[in-house]
């Protein structure tokens, strides 16, 4: 942003920053010793745009000129309380994971959880019974689970701090998302298309989905009742590695 930190400094940053704070704080900016505050301004210049940089000074020579010297350091201090606020190593993010449990034939047990903006993944972390990705910077996201002979399953986030986010995700057929798939889960799915009792929820529909065509229709209710009565299997055994 300044060619010349020490000599643009002034102007850049104390003059026009200042007076915008001076109005929100209702202080005259008039009144303060911008050339002498000028001292430091390539740490706080630093501070502000270089990620992960630390002003040496921050809490001492210049929080004690500031507290001291000056009468405007209310204002000053906001700016370096705001510039350390800038989250230059991001946020966390985190939550429990409920899956099927690992059968050793089908399921596994682990997930990938994946973090996700315009279609671009940002993170990525394997997952048990939870999961924690760091260092997200504040914006929107999709937060992606998959799985083995799973239903990907997505959630529309928004980061703003360290923020908590408890997901699932569900075997397919499991029409009911309790992450098991049985009888219950036909007469389910039976309902849905005889029209008798709606799957309403969109994950739900996703998981009810067994052959992953034309939405949800008999022929998903006769593959899940073939499936359930171990006619047939709508899940592929997971390899065996050495
Ligand atoms: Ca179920």
């Amino acid at each position: 942003m300044l060619d010349n930190p020490i000599a643009d400094a002034y102007p850049a940053v104390f003059g026009s920053y200042l007076a915008a704070l001076a109005e929100e704080y209702g202080c005259d900016a008039a009144s303060t010793n911008l050339a002498a505050c000028a001292f430091n301004a390539e740490d706080v210049r630093n501070t502000i745009l270089v990620d992960g940089y630390v002003d040496p000074t921050a809490s001492t020579e210049y929080g004690l000129f500031i507290g001291t010297c000056n009468p405007f350091y209310g204002g000053q201090l906001y700016l370096l309380q705001t510039a350390d606020d800038v989250p230059t190593q991001g946020y966390t993010l985190s939550g429990t994971v409920k899956a099927p449990a690992a059968d050793g034939k089908y399921f596994d047990g682990i997930q990938t959880v994946s973090l996700i903006k315009d279609d671009v993944e940002v993170k990525s972390v394997t997952a048990q019974e939870s999961y924690e990705l760091s260092g997200i910077m504040p914006d929107s996201y999709i937060l992606r689970i998959s799985g083995k002979n799973c239903v990907t399953h997505d959630y529309e986030i928004t980061v703003e701090g360290d923020t908590q986010l408890d997901i699932q995700i569900c075997p397919i057929g499991d029409a009911n998302l309790d992450e098991k798939v049985n009888i219950r889960d036909v007469n389910t799915l039976y309902n849905h298309v005889k029209g008798s009792a709606e799957i309403t929820d969109a994950y739900a529909l996703k998981c009810a989905d067994v052959n992953g065509k034309s939405g949800v229709n008999i022929r998903d209710s006769n593959m899940l009742y073939n499936h359930v009565t171990g006619i047939s299997c709508i899940w592929q055994e997971i390899p065996e590695t050495e």
